[in-house]
């Protein structure tokens, strides 16, 4: 098969090949399309936990931006980590450069050991600068309350932190269940005229590590091939939903979810 659209990976990489810019080129890969990257940190981890981060100079990462998307324009863009204030403001001014509308920023904050991933004033550029400029930002509950200062507990209050965030000039805002405690998974999608709740199963497993990573890619992948905001996050989510079904049990600790879920090969391998 042929890649069906180009999408660019602003976002750290994970050692452990789980989360990151890792998950993403395997969430775009697997998914028919062709993944490009900036790598914004390298990260040093596996599934017990996070052992040391190495940020990439912000000039580096606006030369790896705008030297790729000069010559292969991506049709959409996913962002993830990154670290402080002045990579923010150097993706930001590349971003001004290369022009692509469809932009995803998943605001990763903390990984699942709690290692911080970004540093404090850092979130307050995502917040006032950042959030306004994309499509589609994809917080879970722990990011939204660290933009929102708003305590979550209830679906309730997922509704009110997105309509918040949309407040704060955010124009479409997908707030993950994940982390409530409730039977199913509620994934929250707000703007100015909708918010619809997409209800999946929930999986008991410890193996989890890089969801969010991939929910936010596997939703890019669909808005770069041109389906609309709704059926793009329920594809996204449901690709998320399939991955933490598989339970991998690799590593000691958070082991990764199944990137290659959708995914059907005819050969025998001897
Ligand atoms: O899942 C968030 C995340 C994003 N990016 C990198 C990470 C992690 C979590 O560990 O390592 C590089």
């Amino acid at each position: 098969m042929l890649p069906k659209s180009k999408v660019l990976i602003i976002a750290g990489s994970d050692s452990s090949g789980g989360a990151g810019i890792q998950a993403d080129i395997k969430t775009v890969t697997s998914l028919g399309c062709y993944a490009m990257t900036a790598i914004t940190a390298v990260t040093v981890q596996n599934t017990t936990g996070v052992k040391s981060i190495t940020p990439i100079n912000p000039k580096e990462i606006s030369s790896q931006i705008e030297f790729t998307s000069k010559d292969i324009k991506p049709n959409a863009i996913k962002i993830g980590m990154l670290h402080s204030k002045q990579v923010i403001s150097a993706v930001m001014k590349s971003l001004n450069k290369i022009n692509v509308k469809k932009i995803v920023l998943d605001p990763v904050m903390v990984a699942k050991g709690g290692t911080k991933l970004i540093n404090d004033k850092a979130i307050t550029d995502i917040k006032k600068k950042l959030m306004k400029k994309v499509l589609l930002i994809t917080p879970n509950i722990p990011e939204a309350e660290l933009l929102t200062g708003k305590k979550i507990k209830s679906i309730k209050d997922m509704v009110e932190a997105g309509k918040l965030l949309i407040n704060f000039g955010a124009k479409n805002v997908l707030i993950k269940g994940g982390h409530l405690k409730s039977k199913k998974i509620n994934d929250v999608l707000l703007n100015r005229k909708i918010t619809k709740i997409f209800k999946s199963k929930k999986y008991k497993s410890k193996n989890t590590h890089g969801t969010g990573c991939t929910l936010s890619s596997a939703i890019t992948v669909n808005l770069s091939c041109g389906k609309d905001l709704i059926k793009s996050c329920e594809l996204g989510i449901k690709y998320v939903n399939d991955a933490i079904k598989s339970n991998l049990k690799f590593g000691k600790g958070n082991g990764p979810i199944n990137h290659l879920n959708s995914i059907v090969l005819n050969k025998k391998f001897k």
